[in-house]
């Protein structure tokens, strides 16, 4: 009876112009007549429902890095800094520079000449101890000399004057064998002052140059350790 109302009431509202699902219906339906009826017959078997999911497996492990994405896009402009220093500042400052600039050449002066220095010509001093060849081109040159190179008697008389032992000179043959010339460049030699045959390259090679208490040169090993006599600019 129920069902039977039920159809007549869905087919009542699908005439309408509202169209009602007869499930709405039902519900309806069920609402307006009283105590519920018997269940009724299981309807038509359903459709196939989708595949389930199978049982996911656990959480993997991280895969590998990926490659470097694009670059970013450019950031801001960032603040500009404080480029202004007041002009006053800069004179100040560029006159306390030019101030120290001659106390320290001033400096320099006085110590030459209480080391006997005539103005305008070259000037030697001779190490305390001794280092490898090497070692006294560091030495030298933190003083902003180099090694004594003598190019002239003169000069070779000064510095053997200065060397209280056996001394570096600051010439080589280690670029070409047999082809001395100066760690101040200036290429080949301009004087020399060879001991009796001398520069002989002795036993495993003699690419460097020491001047003998006697003032003359002998080619030896780089790696032994002599004094040295730094020379600086005139
Ligand atoms: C050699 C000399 C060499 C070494 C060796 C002891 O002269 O050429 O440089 O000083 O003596 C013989
Ligand atoms: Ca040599
Ligand atoms: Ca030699």
């Amino acid at each position: 009876m129920l069902l039977l109302f039920s159809l007549l009431l869905c087919a009542v509202k699908a005439s309408s112009s509202e169209l009602t699902t007869c499930e709405d219906v039902q519900k309806v339906s069920v609402l307006a007549c009283g105590s519920p009826g018997r269940d009724g017959r299981d309807g038509a078997k359903g459709d196939k429902g989708d595949p389930g999911e199978g049982l996911r497996g656990l959480q993997g492990p991280p895969g590998k890095m990926g490659p470097p994405g694009p670059l970013g896009a450019r950031g801001p402009k960032g603040d500009p800094g404080n480029s202004f220093v007041s002009q006053a500042k800069l004179d100040a400052l560029e006159k306390e520079i030019h101030k120290l600039k001659s106390e320290l050449d001033q400096v320099k002066k006085l110590q030459a000449f209480s080391l006997g220095k005539i103005p305008e010509t070259k000037f030697y001093m001779s190490s305390s101890r001794k280092v490898p060849f090497a070692k006294a081109k560091v030495l030298c040159a933190e003083l902003g000399a180099t090694v004594a190179v003598p190019k002239n008697a003169e000069e070779n008389k000064a510095i053997q004057s200065v060397a209280k032992d056996t001394a570096f000179l600051g010439i080589t043959d280690e670029e070409v064998e047999g082809k001395f010339t100066y760690v101040t460049g200036g290429g080949r030699l301009v004087y020399s002052n060879w001991k009796a045959n001398e520069p002989n390259d002795h036993g495993s090679g003699e690419d460097c140059v020491c001047m003998q208490v006697d003032g003359l040169w002998n080619d030896i090993s780089c790696s032994n350790s002599l004094h040295f006599v730094c020379e600086f600019p005139a």
